[in-house]
Order: structure tokens, then sequence, then C-alpha cells
């Protein structure tokens, strides 16, 4: 089997993680000194790369892999990297890396709100310092019907969502992407309606498949691939699978999706990836795989059905797609 590995660095050849914080706080410290009129990026512009740094030493040390994509091997990181849809900075399949730099990730926070009993906005990197990271090979499929399989990196939606103490009340989880229309180009178009919003079902969040991702061939998340955290739903479509994501809010009532918005007859909320079930312009019986030539059948539940087909148990995948 000709799966990549990269290396496993000892951990005591990585820069103890406490010595980067107590750098932090030495710097914060100099600011809170009085230094009010002065930009704070010019007295510590490294301050916002707290999360990298976590995350950078974190990925060093070799995590745990799981491969759930039927031994298939990865797409490469060149495709994986320059054919990316992220309608933030354009429709082009290559937009997204060309005009990646656009996206400002540091420092980048996340808000958990809602039926949560603990809710709050909290800085990147203190997310980071409670989650233990794992490597997990998964399939992606597009709805346009092509796709790839990538190793993520990143950590169970379900265990940060537990850490915040969902009430009884939350039946959805909700998803959105930054709004930054000065640096983002995509954004000053009107393609969707800004932030790109995404939701699912309580128990499709915290089923154990999916993942906030935060990297991918063991390296830090590429800006185009929706840097720094993303959400990663295998069995769906991949524009369930929200990129940069900054805001997660647990509601009683489920709101549109962005797409569902634009046009609910071709993007439906469940978008679950079913090859008997066509988009009303193509069929989804097949796709293209970068990297390779030909077509293959799509699988049902993008090859996750035992894993998740009980969700759905009693439904009609005809009407709810
Ligand atoms: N914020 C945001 N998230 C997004 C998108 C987008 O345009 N904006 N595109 C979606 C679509 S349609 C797909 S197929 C996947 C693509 O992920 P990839 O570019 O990493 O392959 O991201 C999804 N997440
Ligand atoms: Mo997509």
């Amino acid at each position: 089997m000709n799966r990549y590995r990269y290396p496993a660095i000892p951990e005591s050849e990585v820069t103890p993680r406490e010595l980067l914080h107590t750098r932090r706080r030495v710097l914060k410290g100099g600011l809170a000194l009085g230094a009010a009129a002065v930009a704070p990026g010019l007295l510590w512009p490294r301050e916002g790369q707290a999360w990298q740094g976590l995350l950078e030493q974190r990925l060093a040390t070799g995590l745990p892999s799981q491969e759930l994509a039927g031994g298939e091997s990865p797409t490469s990181l060149r495709d994986i990297t320059t054919y990316n849809n992220f309608y933030e900075l354009g429709t082009g399949k290559r937009d997204p890396e060309i005009y990646g730099h656009q996206l400002v990730t540091d420092p980048w926070s996340l808000a958990i709100e809602g039926e949560v009993d603990k809710a709050g906005t909290f800085a990147l990197e203190d997310v980071l310092k409670h989650q233990d990271l794992e490597e997990r090979i998964y399939r992606l499929r597009c709805v346009e019907a092509w796709s790839k399989v990538i190793p993520w990196v990143g950590f169970p939606l379900a265990d940060l969502l537990k850490r915040h103490e969902p009430t009884s009340r939350a039946r959805y989880v909700v998803f959105e992407t930054i709004h930054d229309p000065d640096n983002l180009r995509g954004q000053r178009r009107g393609v969707l309606d800004w932030p790109y919003r995404e939701v699912l079902r309580i128990d499709e969040a915290m089923h154990p498949l999916t993942l906030m991702a935060v990297g991918l061939y063991g390296e830090v998340l590429p800006n185009q691939s929706g840097a720094p955290i993303r959400l990663v739903v295998p069995w769906k479509y991949g524009f369930k699978s929200i990129k940069s994501v900054v805001r997660i809010a647990l509601v009683e009532e489920r709101p549109l999706t962005s797409w569902e918005e634009r046009n609910p007859e071709e993007y439906g909320f469940y978008a679950n990836v079913n090859p008997e079930v066509d988009h009303p312009r193509w069929s989804q019986a097949r796709e293209r795989r970068l990297g390779e030539s030909g077509r293959r059948e799509t699988l049902m539940f993008n090859g996750y059905a035992e894993e998740v087909a009980n969700l759905y148990s009693g439904m009609d995948l005809q009407r709810h797609y």
C-alpha cells in the first residue's frame, strides 16, 4: 500500500509549549505597561501567530492516523491545493490558490454560542490547547462530480461541542465563515448571501466521523483549503464542509443554509452523497477523481454508509436530498 508518511519528530526536539506561552505573556505585559498610543502590531508583530506555533509543534510530534478511504491512496498535495472551491476567493478553481493570501488568519478566534452552557469567543490557540489531534484519511466528493482523497489533520467536532455543554434545546449546529469583504475579493460580489453558512443536525454534528480540520498532509491547512479551521463531513457533498469557520451556534430552529437560500432545488439541506439521486442538471452516479483518468462509481454516502446510514433510517432519501 503506497501511503505517504510524515516524519515523527521526538517531543524532545520541539520547543516546549510552556516556553512559547511564557514569551507571549512577557510581550503582553510589555504592552500593558503603557503603550496605549502604539499600534499593537508594531509592538508584538508575532502575537497573532500563537495558533500556528502551537499547531506546528503538535504536528511535529507525529499523530495517530486512521485510513478511512477504503485503502485508496491520497490525492496529490498539488491537486488538493490547486483545484478548489472557495467562493470568497473567486469562483475559478485556481482562484483560491492564487488569491489565498487575501484570507487573513492571524489572529483567529472562534465563537461558540447559542444553546450551550459554556458560550464565548475563544482564541484559536485556546481551542487547540484542549484538543488531541489526529490524522483521518477521507474521501471528499463535490456536488459537481469531482472528488479527492485527503489526509486531514483535526479533531472530532463532538469533542469540541461536548466541552461547551450543549443544552437539551440544541437541535441544529450552524457554522459561519469569516466575513471580510475588504480583503476577500469574492465577497465583494453577490454570488452568495455572505457570510457562507452551513447547518448540520445535532446528531450529524456529533457523529464520530465529523471532523474539524486544521491541517492536511501533516502540515498547517493551506489558506485555499479553509485555514485555519474548517468542517469536514465526509459522507456529504463538499459544500457542507464549510471553510475558515469563525462561528458555531447551537440552535433549536433550523436556519436555511447559504446554498439552500440560493437554490433549494439544486442544493438540499442534507446533501448526502447519493449516486441514485441526480442533481437537476447532471447525474451523480459517477465522479472524476482528481489525478485519475476516466470516472469511477460514486458510492452511497460516499462510502460511509455503514457508519452513517442509521442517521437517516426511515427517511425518503429522494425527497430529503
Ligand atoms: N466558506 C466556504 N466553504 C466552502 C466552499 C466555499 O466556497 N466557501 N466551497 C465548498 C465546496 S463546494 C467544496 S466541494 C469544498 C471544497 O474543498 P477543497 O477546496 O478543500 O477541496 O469546500 C466547501 N467549503
Ligand atoms: Mo463542491
